[in-house]
């Protein structure tokens, strides 16, 4: 059984919504984590070392951080095909925009937020208008991240946008919106909005 320590609203909900679109049994954990306004604490059941969520255990495996935890799901439940596996086609572009998330787009939305000055060619991220000009271009041309295919990238990187869009850290645009909104009618996306709503 997988089991994904999790905390509602947060990060870990990207794995959710990625559960319930692959259609595979798991339970949930809830754990405490430090939150930004200093309350709540690291919970020693989470097997993340810095005390985060997502984690997951899944078959005497442990795996931490959201991008891995994706890929790890992806290629290992393919009862439902969300990418493309190893030696397909536009494998690289999905590793690549699965790595963007968490190397790229937080930090540079981040670092907007906290009014961080970029300095070009130190930071490991892009620009955040840099990115913005990127994701805008490139979900103009495409339905989804992969072309007409939907994948665990728009979950992941299109979930984590549709969040950053909603609290404001990313400008809204038509191209943004229209996606955000494609994503957001999944049944799969609707089910985990469900699960994680404050009873
Ligand atoms: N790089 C991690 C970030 C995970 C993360 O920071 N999660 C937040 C909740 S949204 C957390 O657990 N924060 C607690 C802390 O920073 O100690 C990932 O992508 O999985």
């Amino acid at each position: 059984m997988i089991t994904l320590y999790h905390s509602p609203q947060t990060r870990s909900s990207s794995i959710v919504w990625l559960l319930e679109e692959l259609q595979v049994p798991y339970e949930t954990k809830l754990v405490s984590f430090r939150r930004a306004d200093g309350t709540g604490e690291k919970d020693p059941v989470n097997p993340h070392p810095h005390g985060k969520v997502p984690a997951l255990h899944d078959d005497g495996e442990t795996v931490f951080e959201s991008s891995a935890i994706a890929l790890y799901l992806t290629d290992k439940c393919r009862k439902v095909r969300l990418g493309p596996a190893l030696g397909e086609p536009k494998r690289g572009e999905f590793l690549s925009w699965l790595a963007y998330r968490a190397g790229v787009m937080e930090p540079a939305f981040m670092e907007r937020r906290l009014k961080i000055k970029h300095i070009q060619g130190m930071m490991g991220w892009a620009a955040p208008d840099e990115v913005e000009e990127v994701l805008n271009e490139h979900l103009a041309k495409n339905k989804y991240f992969l072309g007409d295919e939907f994948s665990t990238v728009d979950v992941m990187l299109g979930g984590g946008l549709h969040f950053m869009l909603l609290f404001k850290m990313a400008t809204e645009t038509d191209v943004l919106k229209e996606y955000t909104a494609r994503i957001t009618a999944r049944p799969a996306f609707k089910r985990a909005a469900e699960r994680d709503a404050p009873k």
